[in-house]
């Protein structure tokens, strides 16, 4: 049995133009080789299209004689997958069609109900789902054993599987496989040192993703690979992909601490909330290797933090921010749309965004998008909307879909046409119902920010 696993990621902003290392792949990769699975990569944000959401782009990007495709993407391309799949499930009937990663897990029944040509969806982390399903498609073991998937009956009929629980010790879990891509072709690279995010943030989809618990590697393996990636691969800078890196203030020092006695050179950035984050960290980060920082701030509005659970002091953030400003590029950023944020609440925002500027601080703001794994989508007490006037500009910057709701080839765009008829299944290209929109929108605009850079993330 041949088995190919794309990673379906396309460049963003300019800003993050240079390719990424795909670590959930290759943690895939590693896992699946330990196994004794011999893999074929490819990584489809390498290639160089001018429009690489062409569906006629990627449906010839994933053809080969493969037996198994497995497909990895968030839900900013899975129009593109479901699209391009369904196409090529018409063409090879007899081949297996797997989905994995936040995109197809967040939609998962509605995606596989509505989309039988889907066999398989695999949910939440894949290191031991992976290889236990490949095992299952050669035949030696049933699929339904296997914890953490929904398996295709027919339109509307599906199987789901056992729940996977959470990989509790990573220790045990190889590292990603650099050595099975070439890290020559990507320009940035990543690592996790914990999964998973205790706050109970109600926009956000990754606590509902990775769990409320966090589990850490050990540090020592995270300064080894860090020394791996700065030493054997050349990289000058990584990001560290935690979502909440200040989280465990010990651990923090002890990583510092660490970083500094190994003589490691390579810099850092993290993503950190700012009531994580004391002068002390701010001085120990510039010492130790650290280049930028990430604050998910959301807004400047003391109702609207609390309405989205997650109660920031603005006051100690302005203070947090005047002095990390002066170490390390401090990136912020801000959210507006939310269906309960009043006029009042986003001129706040506005304020913060142009008082934080002052310190050089690199601040954007984004338009809220329905993560479908969110509380705030989930309580469904807002209404989707599809903005037309959005359409190509929030689809687009947002979600990377180019034409809008332009004309190709004098027939409406078919992504955004898959888009219009499943908001259930595609929820992130859409807005919450929110009868100030129009008014939000047009005071944003006078301001001169412009929309391109409102709604990118
Ligand atoms: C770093 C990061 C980025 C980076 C790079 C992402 C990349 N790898 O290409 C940048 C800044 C470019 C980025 C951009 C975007 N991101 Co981002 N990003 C992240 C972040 C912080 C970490 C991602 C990561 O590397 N995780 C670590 C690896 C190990 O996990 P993983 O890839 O999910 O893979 C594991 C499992 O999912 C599973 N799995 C994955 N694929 C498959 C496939 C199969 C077959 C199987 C069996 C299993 C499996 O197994 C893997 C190992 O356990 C996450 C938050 C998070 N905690 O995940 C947000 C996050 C994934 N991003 C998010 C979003 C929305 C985006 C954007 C769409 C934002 C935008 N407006 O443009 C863009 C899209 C980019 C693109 N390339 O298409 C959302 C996703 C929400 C969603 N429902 O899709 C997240 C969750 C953050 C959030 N809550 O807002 N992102
Ligand atoms: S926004 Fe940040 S702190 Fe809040 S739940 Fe999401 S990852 Fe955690």
């Amino acid at each position: 049995m041949k088995t190919t696993l794309i990673n379906c990621a396309v460049k963003t902003s300019k800003e993050y133009d240079g390719a990424r290392v795909p670590q959930g792949c290759l943690y895939l990769l590693s896992a699946a080789r330990n196994a004794g699975f011999n893999i074929e990569f490819r990584d489809y944000q390498l290639e160089k299209l001018e429009d690489p959401l062409d569906t006629s782009f990627f449906l010839r990007f994933i053809e080969d004689d493969a037996d198994v495709l497995a497909i990895s993407c968030m839900s900013n391309l899975l129009p593109l997958v479901v699209n391009t799949t369904k196409i090529f499930k018409e063409r090879y009937t007899d081949k297996t069609i797997v989905l994995g990663g936040i995109g197809p897990s967040g939609v998962a029944e509605r995606l596989i109900a509505e989309f039988p040509h889907i066999d398989v969806i695999a949910r939440g982390e894949g290191e031991r789902t992976f290889p236990e399903l490949l095992r299952a498609l050669e035949g030696k073991k049933s699929l339904e054993s296997v914890e953490g998937l929904l398996l295709s009956k027919e339109k509307g009929v599906f199987h789901i599987t056992q729940p996977r629980k959470r990989i509790k010790n990573l220790n045990n879990l190889p590292l990603p496989g650099y050595d099975l891509v070439d890290m020559k072709s990507y320009e940035t690279v990543g690592i996790q040192t914990a999964r998973g995010c205790p706050f109970p943030c109600n926009f956000c989809d990754v606590s509902a993703y990775w769990g409320h618990d966090t589990t850490y590697r050990s540090l020592d393996l995270v300064i080894k690979e860090l020394e791996l990636i700065e030493k054997q691969y050349g990289f000058k800078k990584v990001t560290i992909l935690d979502d909440t890196f200040t989280l465990n203030k010990g651990r923090v020092f002890d990583f510092c601490k660490a970083y500094r006695d190994r003589g490691l050179t390579i810099q850092w950035s993290a993503y950190c909330r700012v009531d994580l984050l004391s002068d002390e960290m701010i001085e120990i980060f510039e010492k130790s290797g650290c280049y930028r920082i990430f604050l998910g701030v959301e807004s400047g509005s003391n109702n609207v933090l609390r309405k989205i659970s997650k109660p920031i002091d603005i006051n100690r953030l302005i203070q947090v921010v005047k002095k990390a400003c002066n170490k390390f590029i401090v990136r912020i950023n801000l959210i507006w749309g939310f269906p309960f944020e009043s006029m009042e609440d986003l001129k706040e925002s506005v304020f913060l965004l142009f008082y934080l500027k002052e310190f050089n601080c690199d601040v954007s703001m984004a338009l809220l998008s329905p993560l479908p794994l969110s509380r705030l989508y989930n309580e469904k007490k807002y209404r989707l909307i599809f903005r037309e006037e959005l359409q190509s500009s929030v689809v687009s910057s947002r979600f990377y879909l180019p034409h809008g709701n332009e004309l190709v080839n004098g027939k409406p765009d078919i992504l955004v046409d898959l888009i219009r008829k499943h908001p259930d299944i595609f929820p992130g290209f859409y807005v919450f119902e929110d009868k100030l929109f129009a008014q939000k929108l047009e005071y944003l605009n006078s301001l001169g920010l412009e929309i391109e850079k409102l709604t990118r993330q």
